[in-house]
């Protein structure tokens, strides 16, 4: 290993021991006090290099809020300070089937049983592993269950969220028309704190905040009961990042019962009715336009908006090799805004560069966010896409080293943007620079 990434690596692990709670990791110290769900699994990735007790640690911990109808939720409330929805405001116990812990209501993209596999792939106590996967499995089996019951009354194979922030990259373009439908009344009144650590031209806009807790209401109306929220709620979405994810979780997941000796019988039977809808939602003609598109329920139609959502299918094995080639080449068309760079990091962004709402600075409207182009470098190897990833690999190492372990980055000038010492960047960061294989 070469001395500047022996130092990186030192610098990554760093930022994960501060922030680790014994059996948890917060994602960053300023704006994050809590554990999240997604962030777990990435976190768990990087532990999984060199301390595989950490890593399983990471994520049974995070189950440790499942509710007892399968949901997995996106906080469990650590008791850390300064962060708004607390959980008094969230009331999850008006939900019969809610922890005792505290959580939130809603949940994140299922990341978990990739991460469990890596964790299973890295380890070096063979047994401990397998008893790590004895216990996760059936959790994780139940969270999917879940997912493709409970939010997929049509039997579709894919899962509906009910909330920007259950999609993870939570003030994206692509949800500002149904956002835009929402008629916000008897909202109580709440103050923001997440602006009083970051920027507010870096966060998204009050109007959204509004939005985003109006619909927290409706659920808590409803008492968390997904089959009374699916009638009233006005933000319902099949979402082509979330679902790309539970699909390739499921294939995980079908891994791991065959570690086991499992059956994986109802596993195989989600997979197989995923695959006969993907592309009728996301993308019916993909001969003509190979980008693929959130499906919107409400307003019965795709939400067409290039963001880089539109290349999450990498992740998946459901593309041809021509579709996924066209999406690479868009990719470096639209995503990698090298010629304007100061700093030329040919690295992902979160929106088209060339659209005319692209901003570089706020949050998922424009900036690199690692875990995303992590999932884009994973992918691109799926699909044989080698060279590309390799550079790809390249440009998100350089822009670590360079500017540091930020939550995003402006993809004109490097900046880190948002939480700083932010854990998932560190922990796929340890990843990248662990493989060897490219
Ligand atoms: C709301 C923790 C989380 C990430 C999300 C990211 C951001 C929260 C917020 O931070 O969302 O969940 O308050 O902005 O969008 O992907 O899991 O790192």
């Amino acid at each position: 290993m070469k001395t500047e990434e022996f130092k990186l690596l030192f610098e990554a692990k760093s930022i994960l021991e501060k922030n680790w709670r014994e059996e948890y990791t917060i994602p960053s110290p300023k704006l994050y006090p809590h554990q999240w769900s997604w962030d777990s699994g990435f976190i768990s990735i990087g532990y999984s290099h060199y301390d595989q007790d950490r890593a399983q640690k990471e994520i049974l911990s995070m189950f440790e809020g499942q509710w007892a109808n399968g949901m997995l939720p996106h906080i469990i409330f650590r008791g850390g300070k300064g962060y708004f929805p607390s959980a008094e405001y969230w009331q999850t116990e008006l939900s019969e089937h809610s922890p005792e812990i505290k959580t939130s209501g809603i949940t994140q993209p299922p990341v978990h049983a990739l991460a469990a596999l890596h964790v299973y792939k890295n380890s070096s106590d063979n047994e401990e592993a397998i008893s790590f996967l004895k216990k996760i499995f059936p959790k994780i089996l139940l969270f999917h269950r879940y997912l493709l019951t409970k939010r997929d009354p049509e039997n579709s194979g894919m899962a509906t969220i009910f909330h920007p922030w259950e999609s993870g990259l939570d003030n994206s373009l692509r949800w500002d028309e149904p956002l835009a439908r929402i008629k916000v009344e008897d909202l109580p009144q709440y103050k923001r704190v997440d602006t009083e650590n970051v920027s507010s031209d870096q966060r998204p806009t009050d109007e959204d905040y509004d939005r985003y807790l109006y619909l927290i209401e409706v659920m808590k109306k409803n008492n968390y009961d997904e089959e009374k929220i699916y009638k009233v709620i006005p933000f319902k979405i099949k979402d082509i990042t979330f679902n790309s994810i539970l699909y390739a979780a499921n294939q995980a997941m079908i891994k791991i019962a065959g570690i086991l000796g499992q059956d994986s019988e109802e596993i195989d039977s989600w997979v197989k009715r995923t695959k006969i809808n993907y592309f009728e939602y996301f993308c019916p003609d993909a001969s003509e336009n190979p980008l693929l598109y959130d499906y919107d329920l409400i307003g019965r139609k795709r939400i067409e908006k290039r963001t880089v959502a539109s290349l999450t299918s990498l992740c998946t094995d459901l593309l041809s090799s021509k579709q996924a080639k066209a999406l690479a080449a868009w990719m470096k068309h639209s995503h990698m805004c090298k010629e304007e760079c100061a700093h030329e990091h040919p690295v992902i962004t979160s929106i088209s560069v060339d659209d005319i709402q692209f901003n570089p600075i706020n949050y998922w409207r424009g900036p690199v966010w690692i875990n995303i182009n992590w999932m884009l470098y994973e992918g691109m190897k799926n699909y044989g896409l080698f060279e590309d990833a390799k550079n790809l690999k390249k440009s998100i190492i350089d822009l670590i080293t360079e500017h540091g372990f930020y939550e995003y980055y402006n993809p004109l000038t490097g900046e880190g943007l948002g939480a700083d010492n932010f854990s998932w960047t560190a922990a796929l960061l340890v990843d990248l620079i662990s493989h060897r294989e490219d």
